[in-house]
């Protein structure tokens, strides 16, 4: 039953515990420690920003000696990588954004350093390009123009398609933090934007669940509609308490209900993509125990799937039919009780 889903996280879901009020409460552990982890803690691949591959300033033959290397140890592991993200937020050239910024100078950072996460993903051995668009918005609605800036970042997106014929390019959209108002908020904002593009079938999204929570949807809605237009490539499942900072807590840890109507939805649709767990250890987690997050989001996805596998789905349909919702809701209630 396991084999059916493939475990990838991010080398940021095992970190120091730093947070904006306090410095790190754990050492940092070196790439390569924590890439041994993987396979201990069940998982099969790797999600990378592209400075987690090596350094952004990195000169090309650097970068292709960076690349190497850890296409070797990937392969010594017997992993591999899901997608690269360029780091669009960390830089002094993205204080304003990347593809929105004002400064033109600034928009050709972002479009280069883009343009290289491609050539890494190429040595690494993925086609998925992630973006997650940190800093495309505002905390004023006057600081960029709202209309032009959807417009950069589809002129974006096309010179990534126009560069890599092969590529794919996932939008991981979220509503607000670290702007308070993010452009193309939403999955559905940016599958519009996939349409419009020069090559709508090499589009899609990654969902992660604690940014359509904040955005006030259930996340299995958002990835039910994305898999409606089969552009639900990968996923980050996690939880998140009500409406407040991105908190990436441990998958169905919050709320089990909405956890399981996000592995109901993946279970009838067959989705074939990996299973990401983006998600944080507490600040106050010891460092022996800093890997526990992880092993236990995949354990309690897998519960899930035991669970949604044991709904019998005539009975369902036998509820539905009679439109007795009260019933079908004590039954879907009572499996996740155990019964
Ligand atoms: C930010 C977030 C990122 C992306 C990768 O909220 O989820 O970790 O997943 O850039
Ligand atoms: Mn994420």
């Amino acid at each position: 039953m396991t084999r059916n889903y493939r475990f990838t996280f991010g080398p940021w879901n095992i970190g120091t515990g730093s947070d904006p009020f306090g410095p790190p409460v754990r050492p940092d552990l070196p790439f390569a420690v924590k890439l041994r982890e993987y396979k201990k803690l069940g998982f099969d691949g790797v999600q990378l920003h592209d400075d987690d591959v090596c350094p952004a300033d990195w000169n090309v033959e650097q970068t292709r000696r960076g690349c190497a290397e850890l296409k070797k140890i990937l392969v010594d592991e017997g992993l591999f990588a899901e997608f690269v993200a360029p780091r669009l937020w960390e830089h002094a050239q993205t204080i304003d954004g990347g593809y929105t910024a004002n400064s033109e100078a600034d928009r050709r950072y972002a479009l280069d350093r883009s343009k290289r996460a491609v050539d890494i993903a190429n040595m690494i051995g993925t086609r998925d390009i992630v973006l997650w668009l940190a800093r495309e918005g505002t905390y004023i609605r006057e600081a960029k123009c709202p209309i032009e800036a959807p417009r950069r970042i589809l002129d974006a997106v096309n010179m990534l398609l126009a560069y890599d014929k092969n590529i794919r390019i996932l939008g991981e959209m979220k509503p607000n933090e670290p702007m308070d108002q993010a452009y193309l908020p939403t999955p559905g904002h940016f599958l519009a934007l996939c349409y419009k593009s020069a090559d709508p079938k090499r589009c899609g999204v990654l969902i992660e669940s604690a940014h359509s929570i904040l955005a006030g949807l259930d996340p299995s809605d958002d990835i039910a509609y994305a898999l409606f237009h089969e552009k639900l490539w990968s996923v980050h499942l996690n939880d998140q308490n009500g409406l407040k900072y991105d908190q990436d807590k441990s998958f169905g840890s919050v709320d089990l209900r909405r956890a399981f109507n996000t592995v109901w939805v993946l279970e009838r649709a067959k989705y074939g993509g990996c299973i990401g767990l983006d998600v944080k250890a507490m600040r106050t987690t010891k460092p022996e125990h800093q890997v526990k997050h992880l092993a236990n989001s995949r354990a309690i996805f897998l519960r899930l799937v035991e669970v949604a596998r044991s709904i019998d789905s005539s009975k369902v349909e036998r509820l539905r039919a009679e439109r007795d919702y009260e019933s079908l809701e004590l039954y879907i209630v009572e499996k996740l009780m155990g019964k």
